[in-house]
């Protein structure tokens, strides 16, 4: 049995992955603009991944014969100052967003839901993943500086990175 609580913690958490979304999207725009088509790259597939996310759990609610409820979703920051600035904030934004997926696991245990403290497992992983690959990518920018060349070089790299559907296992 789902509790009305964790039914609507987990519909809270639809709503901050599709937020996440926006939020990468805008940032894509925002590399887009200045010229760097690798890191827009990047941040679109994230955008996208954030999507997967939030239909994951959208099927668990359904699944779990709860009822879905679609929160309105914030506009997104589009103030962005430099390629290190928009990491700090992805990094900033993962961060709370591992604290919101900390809070459903222990909801879950609280209200003995070990269905859904089971299934939250899996973004508990994805977090530690997602943090790690903002703050690497920080780690190059501070080590390589804000120049030309560098971010010429970075921005090859993240241009490889290829939209794969993410799939809850
Ligand atoms: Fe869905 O993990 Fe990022 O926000």
């Amino acid at each position: 049995m789902i509790s009305d609580k964790v039914v609507s913690i987990l519909n809270e958490q639809i709503n901050k992955e599709f937020y996440s979304a926006y939020l990468y999207l805008a940032m894509s725009a925002y590399f887009d603009e200045i010229g760097l088509y690798g890191f827009s790259n990047w941040t679109k597939v994230q955008a996208k991944e954030e999507m997967d996310h939030g239909m994951i759990i959208f099927d668990y609610i359904i699944d779990r014969n709860a009822k879905i409820d679609l929160k309105q979703i914030n506009v997104p920051e589009t103030n962005f100052k430099s390629a290190l600035d928009v990491f700090e904030k992805i990094y900033e934004h993962e961060k709370y967003v591992t604290s919101s997926i900390d809070v459903i696991a222990n909801m879950s245990m609280d209200e003995c839901d070990l269905a859904t403290r089971n299934f939250i497992n899996w973004y508990l992983r994805e977090q530690v993943e997602e943090e790690s690959n903002a703050n690497d990518i920080i780690t190059k920018l501070k080590m390589f500086g804000d120049e030309k060349a560098s971010l010429y070089l970075l921005d090859k790299e993240l241009a490889n990175r290829e939209y794969k559907k993410h799939e809850y296992n």
